[in-house]
């Protein structure tokens, strides 16, 4: 046995931390993907930041085969799905059932649904080398630059843009932030921010970020509630996009992620909600999402905090579950929290 296994403080509650034993460690340690990646790429974030909640990131298709004793056992935890299972995707907005739980618009500030896509000829962002990642840029935005109506727009790149544009984006919720370090230390940063940007239309209510954690993430947002309407818009966005581009695809695991937690819809379908008498009673309030199986983060994305009571709640689960079944927890774990406020 060697003593290179990585050092966790005694608090850490990371997935990584539950599941890489010593042994499995051992095991795993010297194995290497065609593309190169190894295990202590794959978990690199995870020992630099204890207070990851997973710790973990694919460089590419196969980091998921290689290092399945560490990523299925994670992967089971997170989405509650186990390995003989087939994921099956459904993005029709017409199996959709979700009207506007706030038509008043007391509640709900805004409506994001995002997936996650990465093109099935590259390794994933941990392990891309940074010609194939401008490569990728310019197959993306070359294929952005087909869209028409409203889903018409264009692309900014980050290099060049200026620092004012870039935190304005950011504060308005429309564009990653700089600088992540659980992303930093997985390798997601390398170059930064050459090959990297957003495309948008007009009304920004279109959306794609270009090699951030994904290659593409596919963003569809607007002001209050109509989650149907935003749902139907991404739904159009990806088929109109899958028309131009292959997109990394495993019938087991779905839609291929940079992040395990992500695998599957690769879909995040999200409100910004006031809740400030619900978030005196944090219990009640996580008793709700927990029975929905929904995620509270704060109002600027993952890792940041609540304010003036306004959260980001959205659907936890991204795999073993269609698009509209994610986006259908959302929706009814809503409809009770927004009851669980007025009640109060
Ligand atoms: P991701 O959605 O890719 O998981 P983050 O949690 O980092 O990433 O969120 C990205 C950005 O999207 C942040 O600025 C966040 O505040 C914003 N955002 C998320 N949900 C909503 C929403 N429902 N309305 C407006 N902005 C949102
Ligand atoms: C972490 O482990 O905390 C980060 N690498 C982010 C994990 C993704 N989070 C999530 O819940 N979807």
């Amino acid at each position: 046995m060697t003593n290179d296994y990585p050092r966790f403080p005694n608090d850490c509650k990371s997935l990584l931390c539950k599941y890489l034993t010593p042994e499995l460690f051992e095991t795993l340690k010297d194995k290497k993907t065609r593309y190169g990646f190894t295990l202590r790429q794959a978990i690199n974030s995870g020992v630099i930041n204890p207070d990851s909640s997973i710790g973990v990131y694919a460089g590419d298709e196969e980091s998921y085969e290689l290092f399945a004793p560490l990523f299925d056992p994670i992967i089971e935890e997170y989405h509650g799905f186990t390995k003989g299972q087939k994921h099956l995707s459904d993005m029709n907005p017409e199996h959709l059932k979700a009207p506007n739980p706030d038509p008043e618009g007391n509640y709900i500030l805004s409506t994001r649904i995002r997936v996650g896509r990465n093109l099935h000829c590259f390794p994933l962002g941990p392990n891309i080398a940074r010609r194939e990642r401008l490569i990728a840029e310019c197959m993306i935005s070359d294929a952005l630059k087909a869209l028409e109506g409203d889903l018409a727009g264009e692309y900014y790149p980050l290099l060049g843009m200026s620092k004012e544009v870039q935190q304005q984006l950011i504060e308005d919720h429309f564009l990653f932030k700089e600088g992540d370090r659980f992303l930093e230390a997985a390798g997601l940063n390398r170059d930064w921010p050459e090959g990297r940007g957003i495309y948008h239309n007009r009304d920004k209510t279109f959306l794609v970020w270009v090699n951030e954690e994904d290659q593409l993430r596919i963003i569809s947002m607007q002001p209050g509630g109509d989650i149907e309407a935003v749902f139907a818009r991404l739904s159009r966005a990806v088929a109109a996009l899958e028309k131009q581009l292959t997109f990394a695809f495993d019938e087991h695991l779905g839609y291929i992620t940079s992040c395990p937690t992500n695998l599957g819809t690769a879909m995040r379908a999200s409100v910004h909600i006031r809740l400030p008498k619900l978030a005196r009673d944090m219990e009640r309030f996580k008793a709700i999402t927990d029975r929905h199986h929904l995620q509270i983060r704060g109002i600027h994305g993952e890792h940041s905090e609540s304010e003036g009571g306004i959260y980001d709640i959205s659907n936890r689960r991204r795999l073993g579950i269609t698009e509209v079944e994610a986006v259908q927890e959302m929706h009814d774990g809503v409809v009770e929290l927004i009851e669980a406020e007025a009640s109060l």
